[in-house]
């Protein structure tokens, strides 16, 4: 770990409509947070009130570092806020999902429909020996039934283990053994950019050595693959076969909901274990509260549910609020750079929630996509996965919001379970922060003691009180989960670096590994990687450090251009200029590459020790989560 260090900051920052703010869920950003510190459990408790259970509580919480527990001894099942909940006559009816396949196909189904085959899909399953704590691993493409299986587990309690349909089979097998899954649900092909991703060979690749799994599901997806042999069943004929309205296991609030993998940055991944309880209520909360979601949203999270950003915001909190959700098997740029937003106009989108790299990717094919669609029906945006620089900020801000919608960055994690830090609807945005934390939330920037860092002075992100969604323990290694609370004394530490601005809004600046010291001054490679994103032909950048007998290290850039812009000396000193201009000299990258890709994860986030380690000629560790 490094000291702290100086950050430079800009003051600007959007005021929105202060109609957002007489309309919003948390009105007073400041009031919230007051409510909140006044009384921890009593505030968490009166959202829980707002949902469905079996069993009231005994304690809102109970908290013995590093383990907490919370709504102790409820009772519930998250489907049923998901589902039943809404089988009223006013909601029934109404659209849960709408889905569009690659090739344009479409399905819409209603929270009625939805009910009923995810009920069916449970008796499925269980009249095939899954039950309560068995681990079922799920392998598909963004297709509806995808949610029905996730769902379908939740119904009965058995634990899912969403695994994104772009991994490959040893990164597949992996999984399936680390969470020893009883059955794999999976379909025979999945789609992407009009190419075939033959899933069900892959999924026979892995199955090769994978002793666990006794039951095979196969999503007949291309409607022509031969029925399933062996321990194979076929989806659609298990869902006809059984009888809808499967009664909701009762489930403790401690019980375990899913297993998600994230990746680690050595090494094997990690198992992230959320429970029933906790999870349903954060997530439930942050989607109304942040995304300030009312009954006429059509809302749109572009995530895959193999990320926690899917379970969190495709599935189970957008659903346990009833709103509409969208769901795509397309890629934002096929066929053309124009398809997310023929989408958001076709379909009324209101609420849409991107990564920062689909944001910087939409830039750099210019605004003439955009601006071929009505996209009036937007009222708020999202952004997740990466610090969203102040370049994307204004482009999103103004091209796709119209300079009308607030932006939401949210950050947050695959151990977090829902969003901790944003800036709530109403309040003052500034550009390259993501917020404050969000009412419930206690989140600071600390240096390695623990101790709070001045604003302006960067440091560790941290989390001082527990909250309700955390993760409860890495999947058969608890030691693991334990470093998360024993690093910085008294806190969960996130990985990130942060800085603070005087009225308490954070930027964060990027993971702790992935800082640099550069001639005994420490460098957020978000920092320079924004600042070459702010010149004109610069469509991405990441950073990397490198050794440098002389300074410790040396800063080594990769930038992929904007289309028109080609590379050349001038240019490459033209970008020195304009880093110097924004940051400083010691900021200045002694190398720039010039790349047509740079390596990211699948969940489109840049992959600096990849990079590092092509450029050192060294092992980069576990690449699994590696685009093809
Ligand atoms: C939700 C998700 C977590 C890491 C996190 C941080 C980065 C996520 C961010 C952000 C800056 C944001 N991150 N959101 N950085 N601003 N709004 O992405 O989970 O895949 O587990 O990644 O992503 O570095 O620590 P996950």
């Amino acid at each position: 770990m490094t000291e702290t260090f100086d950050v430079k900051l800009d003051e600007k920052h959007y005021m929105p409509d202060q109609r957002f703010r007489e309309t919003a869920w948390t009105p007073d950003y400041a009031s919230a947070y007051r409510e909140f510190l006044a009384d921890p459990e009593g505030f968490w408790e009166m959202l829980a009130r707002e949902l469905d259970w079996f069993e009231p509580w005994d304690r809102v919480r109970e908290w013995t570092p590093p383990y907490a527990r919370w709504f102790t001894n409820a009772k519930l099942n998250i489907t049923r806020n998901c589902l039943d909940r809404h089988l009223t006559d006013g909601c029934r009816d109404k659209p849960a999902i709408v889905w569009r396949g690659d090739a344009g196909e479409s399905r819409t189904l209603t929270y009625q429909q939805l009910y009923e085959d995810v009920t069916r899909f449970a008796n499925g399953l269980a009249a095939l020996g899954v039950g309560k704590g068995d681990r079922v691993c799920i392998y598909m493409p963004l297709v509806p039934e995808q949610i029905v299986a996730m769902l379908a587990c939740a119904r009965i309690g058995a634990v899912h283990s969403v695994v994104f349909g772009g991994f490959g089979a040893g990164a597949l097998r992996m999984r399936i053994n680390d969470a020893g899954a009883k059955a794999i649900i999976t379909a025979d092909v999945g789609y992407r950019r009009g190419k075939i991703i033959p899933l069900k060979e892959i999924v026979d690749e892995a199955l090769a050595d994978a002793p666990s799994v006794e039951t095979v599901i196969v999503l007949n997806r291309s409607g022509s693959a031969t029925p399933p042999a062996g321990r194979g069943v076929d989806f659609a004929k298990l869902l006809e076969q059984s009888a809808p309205g499967c009664p909701a296991e009762v489930m403790d609030a401690e019980d375990p909901l899913f297993i998600l993998y994230t990746s680690g940055s050595t090494g094997a991944p990690k198992g992230i274990v959320h429970t029933c309880g906790g999870y349903m209520v954060g997530t439930y909360y942050t989607t109304k509260h942040v995304f300030d979601v009312k009954d006429n949203d059509i809302f749109w999270c572009t995530a895959d549910p193999g990320w926690i950003t899917g379970h969190s915001y495709v599935v189970y909190g957008p659903l346990a609020t009833g709103t509409t959700v969208v769901i795509t098997e397309g890629t934002p740029d096929y066929p053309d750079p124009g398809a997310f937003w023929k989408l958001v106009q076709d379909l009324g989108v209101s609420i849409f929630y991107t990564a920062p790299t689909a944001i910087r990717m939409f830039m750099k094919h210019g605004e003439e996509w955009p601006q071929k669609y009505n996209l009036s029906s937007l009222r708020v945006l999202g952004s997740v996965g990466e610090p969203l620089n102040p370049e994307a900020f204004e482009w999103y801000y103004q091209v796709i919001g119209g300079s009308r919608c607030p932006i939401v960055d949210t950050w947050w994690q695959t151990e977090t379970g829902m969003h901790m830090i944003t800036t709530m609807i109403g309040d003052p945005m500034k550009p390259g922060f993501a917020g404050k934390p969000v009412p419930g939330v206690v989140a600071d920037v600390v240096d390695r003691e623990g101790n709070p860092v001045p604003p302006g002075t960067g440091g560790f992100l941290v989390i001082k009180e527990p909250w309700p969604s955390m993760m409860r323990t890495v999947h058969g290694n608890d030691e693991r989960y334990c470093t998360y609370w024993n690093t910085i004394p008294g806190c969960y530490t996130a990985g990130d670096l942060a800085v603070k601005d005087e009225n308490g809004y954070i930027m964060v600046l990027g993971r702790a590994d992935d800082l640099i010291v550069v001639a005994g001054h420490n460098i957020g490679t978000a920092e320079v990687e924004s600042a070459l994103v702010s010149h004109e032909a610069v469509a991405e950048a990441a950073v990397i450090g490198k050794p440098d007998p002389l300074k410790g290290n040396a800063i080594k850039a990769f930038v992929t251009l904007c289309t028109g812009c080609s590379q050349s000396d001038e240019l490459t000193a033209a970008l020195a200029k304009h880093v110097r201009e924004e940051l400083g000299p010691v900021a200045v990258p002694s190398e720039i590459e010039y790349a047509d890709r740079l390596p990211k994860t699948r969940s489109g986030k840049i992959m600096r020790r990849v990079l590092k380690a092509r450029e050192l000629g060294v092992d980069p560790g576990d690449i699994s989560t590696l685009e093809e």
